[in-house]
């Protein structure tokens, strides 16, 4: 049996070894890894995919850790992939989840994963599928996915998911803050966890007057009060959460998909064809032409690429 059928098999037995390795030829763009990728999908679409994101220091991890203890109560496992678009290894906080999440992960029902950060954060958000793919392949029930909810780029990530979650915290500014970075567009559920400090109720207050805006909403997005210290509200989390999967599979969830499919068809095509297309120009030694003609200010890059498309996809000369 080869490497790669070796992984594959491993990844379907739910084995920690298999899918770490999964993961990170994932993670190093490996030739293999899109082989590994195609066979595993047609074992995927089981798992049930919740994103986390919320400005730095909220809360996400401790409410994960929560959450997650409250799942292998009820029996279900659970795969987490924890993202930092910046860097894994910098941040105060980072340490402290290690600890934290490394008891979890002692859990033979729970896989934890941190990504390691990409030069792109494109890079970074089809990683972070694939890995919830390999995770959802070895048939976890749940997989949870954390990221700062910083701007855009981060929110692409987070969209893997099929319930999004948005943690909250009281004072700081945040609500607004969330508001400007197109959190509220995004969250399916918003949480305003540390509710044992002063401001809280004023906090919930605020985020349910921004919704009343967008009333004609199919689903109002509820909102829960949480301490993740204690676990105080993570049960009322887990149920809005489980109600929101409910109204997806009622009908929405097929055009959610639909949606997913063809963004990310659209980026997989655009990738391949540019991949191709360059290593292919400097193969022959066009590609350092075209930069000299960019250089001496003969032509742009935009004019090139569209003479590219002309000459070597429809095949009419330039
Ligand atoms: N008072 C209080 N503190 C909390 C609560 N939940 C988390 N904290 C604390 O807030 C800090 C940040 O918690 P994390 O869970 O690391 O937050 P995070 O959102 O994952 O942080 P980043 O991953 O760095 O964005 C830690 O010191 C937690 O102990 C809470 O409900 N109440
Ligand atoms: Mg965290």
């Amino acid at each position: 049996m080869d490497e790669i059928q070796k992984i594959v098999e491993g990844v379907l037995k739910g084995e920690k070894r298999s899918i770490a390795r999964a993961i990170t030829l994932i993670e190093n763009n490996h030739p293999d890894a899109a082989k590994i990728i195609s066979q595993l999908y047609p074992f995927t679409g089981k798992a049930y995919v919740i994103g986390v994101t919320g400005p730095a220091g909220s809360g996400k991890s401790t409410l994960i850790q929560k959450m997650v203890q409250e799942l292998r109560r009820m029996g279900k496992t659970v795969g987490i992939v924890a993202v930092d678009p910046t860097s894994p290894f910098t941040g105060g906080a980072f340490l402290g989840d290690r600890i934290r999440m490394q008891a979890l992960s002692l859990d033979e029902g729970v896989f934890i994963r941190s990504m390691a950060s990409r030069e792109s954060v494109g890079g970074l958000a089809k990683a972070t599928k694939d890995a919830v793919r390999i995770l959802d392949a070895s048939g976890k029930d749940y997989v949870i996915v954390e990221t700062i909810g910083a701007g855009q780029l981060e929110i692409d990530v987070v969209k893997v998911a099929h319930t999004i979650v948005v943690v909250l915290a009281p004072g700081l500014g945040d609500e607004i803050q969330a508001i400007k970075a197109g959190l509220m567009e995004i969250g399916d559920i918003f949480v305003i966890n540390k509710a044992d400090r002063e401001n809280a109720d004023k906090a919930v207050i605020d985020l349910l007057s921004a919704f009343e805006l967008n009333a004609e909403k199919k689903w109002k997005p509820p909102v829960v009060k949480t301490v993740a210290l204690t676990g105080e509200g993570v049960n009322e989390l887990l149920n809005e959460i489980e109600r929101h999967r409910k109204f997806l599979e009622s009908g929405v969830f097929e055009d959610k998909r639909r949606k997913l499919v063809e963004a990310e068809l659209t980026e997989a095509i655009s990738r391949k064809v540019a991949e191709t297309l360059v290593l292919k120009l400097k193969s022959e030694g066009e590609f350092q032409k075209l930069v000299e003609q960019i250089m001496e200010r003969k032509k742009d890059p935009y004019t090139i690429a569209e003479e590219l498309v002309k000459r070597k996809i429809e095949g009419k000369e330039a």
